[in-house]
């Protein structure tokens, strides 16, 4: 069985959005306030210790009810049931898409093949467990007995952006272990970082889940080689483990058995990092918060499971995703975290959801007909107020934004975190109501300012408003509420894969390059660049080989 397929566009409730769109789009966010005194109670949701403000969205409680009715057309629940219990809804790469279960509890059955895989989770889990622990309080010991005082993560894409996103999202939960990313083939990229490393005391964590990816493995060997110089050959055995699917090929690779922790194909690469894919987090902030952020998740989980569509998280956040997209053009949409720890949370994303929905193909093999996956993009707040939001405030385009921020700060600088979230607060308020004619003549008057030169300035500074944003306020920043966002973000991709009647689980897109990669890379390192090569190429590869 796999998910039923519906092209969105010729639905009733597609028709229906589409003349609702037409009476509302005109319509400034300012005027469904006044219009509504039950606004904020229908279009908020607090859930747990989140505080999901939609209501800055241009959008009214019709438009969710008539999302709604979208939902039954495509058949939503069903599809989120079958997400769930283990349906072949990746079907072009014929599995499961089961990082659910990785963080199931453990009473919970997910079968795949006919087996119950929860306890195989709880047993890699056990498994990460008792290494991050022995390596943290200093039981595991290098080579010449000394602890370990650094790890290397050594993986891209799937294998590296989650991991290397929630130990720096948590940085003020790490413990002494100091974690390093290696991932870009770029062999500058790992040099900078062994540069600083003691062999004696560094643990090397390859994650790949395929055990044949060109950078990771590039840095594998590369780096086998640097700590090879200075070390007996049975030092691998302490210093190096692994996370994949390809037991055989990492047993070439010369690690041992007992230092491969397994992981399964039904983890997408994307969505990996709560399986062992996540050693390093479980090493840099211990167990027990790595448990908290796979607990965290888990309630998002729960949350979207059973929460009704209209009071439901990612079902919501979807279905904006879809309005703008779909009905105002918005090509993009921007995330903006207030805190500094949610530094690398937008390019993060940016795997996620547009490797999971930039598609142009439905479910039945045909091009869409309609626009799918958006643009991501964003960085923290305050620094962004100071680089791109002017294009937001008052560019041309329709940037709608999820503003994300937690109430308490970790330090505890009570001044400083007042200032943030006046911050957080007063943009969506701004970028909501703008700045009128009258109140730039009012001000510009009140600075004192001729007639003259107010008329002169008037246009510039007048701020149209009426843009979109959605307001995430959590609140604190801890194991267990990431775990919650960044599982919101994982649902809220699966709804609009399954609204646009696409495929979310494949990444067919990112072959093309690499085979043309290894052909290239042969013919510049044999110097036989062949003719089959546009002038263009060529002149590239000739340009390269000659400098
Ligand atoms: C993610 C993708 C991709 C993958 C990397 C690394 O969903 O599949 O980003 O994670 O290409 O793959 P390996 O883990 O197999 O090395």
């Amino acid at each position: 069985m796999a998910l039923k397929t519906t092209n969105p566009t010729k639905t009733n409730s597609w028709k229906k959005l589409e003349s609702h769109f037409s009476d509302i789009k005109s319509k400034h966010l300012k005027e469904f306030f006044s219009s509504d005194k039950n606004r904020i109670k229908d279009l908020s949701i607090s859930w747990e210790d989140f505080y999901v403000d939609f209501s800055k969205n241009r959008i009214t409680k019709k438009t969710l009810s008539l999302f709604n009715e979208l939902a039954e057309e495509v058949h939503l629940k069903d599809a989120i049931e079958r997400y769930f219990t283990g349906d072949i809804i990746n079907k072009t790469e014929g599995r499961a898409v089961l990082h659910t279960a990785l963080r199931a509890s453990r009473d919970t059955k997910v079968y795949v093949d006919g087996e119950d895989v929860i306890p195989e989770v709880y047993q890699v889990r056990e498994k990460i467990r008792s290494f991050s622990e022995a390596v943290i309080n200093g039981s595991h010991k290098g080579y010449t007995g000394k602890a370990i005082t650094d790890i290397v993560n050594i993986g891209i894409g799937g294998s590296d952006l989650g991991p290397a996103m929630v130990v720096d999202s948590l940085k003020y939960y790490q413990n002494h272990l100091k974690p390093h990313f290696v991932s870009n083939v770029d062999g500058d990229h790992y040099q900078e970082i062994v540069k600083e490393l003691n062999p004696e005391t560094t643990l090397f964590v390859i994650v790949s889940k395929t055990f044949t990816t060109q950078e990771t493995l590039s840095n594998a060997n590369s780096i086998r080689n640097w700590f090879l110089k200075s070390t007996p050959k049975d030092a691998i055995a302490k210093h190096f483990v692994a996370v994949s699917t390809n037991i055989e090929s990492v047993k070439a690779f010369g690690i041992d058995e007992a230092n491969i922790f397994p992981m399964k194909d039904w983890v997408g690469g994307r969505f990996s990092l709560w399986s062992a894919v996540g050693l390093s987090i479980s090493l840099a902030v211990g167990n027990d918060n790595f448990e908290n952020l796979l607990d965290g998740a888990k309630e998002m989980d729960i949350h979207f499971r059973s929460a009704p569509f209209t009071k439901n998280i990612p079902v919501i956040a979807a279905y904006l995703t879809v309005w703008y997209n779909n009905f105002f053009g918005a090509e993009s949409e921007a995330i903006i975290p207030y805190t500094q720890y949610l530094n690398q949370f937008a390019t993060y994303l940016q795997q996620g959801i547009m490797e999971s929905n930039g598609k142009s193909v439905d479910r039945d093999g045909n091009k869409t007909t309609f626009e799918t996956g958006t643009l991501i993009w964003g960085e923290p707040g305050t620094n962004s107020q100071h680089a791109f939001f002017q294009l937001i405030h008052q560019g041309t385009k329709l940037i709608p934004a999820d503003f994300i921020a937690f109430a308490e700060s970790l330090h505890g600088n009570k001044d400083h975190q007042d200032k943030l979230m006046s911050n957080y607060i007063a943009q969506t308020e701004a970028l909501m109501n703008g700045k009128t004619t009258e109140e730039v003549r009012f001000e510009l008057k009140k600075d004192g300012l001729g007639k003259e030169e107010i008329e002169q300035l008037v246009p510039f500074k007048v701020f149209d408003g009426n843009r979109p944003t959605t307001s995430i306020f959590i609140k604190k920043l801890a194991p267990k509420s990431l775990g919650k966002l960044i599982a919101m973000y994982e649902h809220k991709i699966f709804v609009q894969g399954v609204i646009w009647n696409i495929y979310s689980y494949d990444q067919f897109g990112v072959e093309l390059g690499k085979q043309l990669a290894k052909t290239i890379l042969n013919e510049l390192q044999s110097n036989k660049l062949s003719n089959n090569h546009d002038e263009s190429t060529l002149g590239l590869m000739r340009y390269y080989n000659e400098n």
